[in-house]
């Protein structure tokens, strides 16, 4: 599929484990009218595919609000939420971020279980730094609007 937006971005691992590590990569991210994918684009030239998530999946795409200091070069966080999963993009600029946050918002914007409340700030250390609370799965604190 042609892709609707194609740029290099850092992302945080999702750490979909308990054993996971916490670490920041740099990733080609491609949207395309039905996925959201990541690749390490940068052995040679060659890409190849790290992740990918249908857009049919996601309940939440957003920007994150951040107090604190990050710790990647780019500084303009924004949400994947899906499943159980949040993904954390690090976009380089505004725009870039308010690019991609709304290019995703346009193409979920009819999945049926887009989210009526989200994380507005990062889960971090065992807590949502928004509300404190102490789940990954905890309900959002805050309304969400396409
Ligand atoms: C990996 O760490 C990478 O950060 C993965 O990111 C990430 O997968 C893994 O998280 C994490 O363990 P190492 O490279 O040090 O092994 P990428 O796929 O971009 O390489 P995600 O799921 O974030 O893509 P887990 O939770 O999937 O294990
Ligand atoms: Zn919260």
């Amino acid at each position: 599929a042609e892709p609707l937006l194609e740029e290099t971005l850092i992302k945080r691992s999702q750490q979909k484990k308990r054993t996971s590590p916490l670490n920041y990569k740099e990733r080609l991210f491609v949207l395309t009218k039905n996925k959201l994918s990541y690749y390490d684009g940068e052995s040679g030239g060659k890409k190849c595919r790290r992740g990918s998530i249908d857009l049919s999946r996601i309940r939440c795409a957003e920007i994150v609000k951040n107090g604190g200091v990050l710790p990647c070069q780019n500084k303009y966080p924004f949400q994947v939420v899906y499943d159980t999963n949040t993904l954390y993009v690090f976009a380089p600029s505004q725009d870039s971020r308010s690019l991609w946050v709304q290019s995703l918002k346009e193409e979920i914007k009819d999945n049926p279980g887009v989210w009526a409340k989200f994380h507005p700030q990062f889960w971090q250390e065992g807590a949502w730094l928004c509300c404190r609370q102490a789940q990954k799965l905890a309900p959002g604190c805050e309304g969400y609007n396409l």
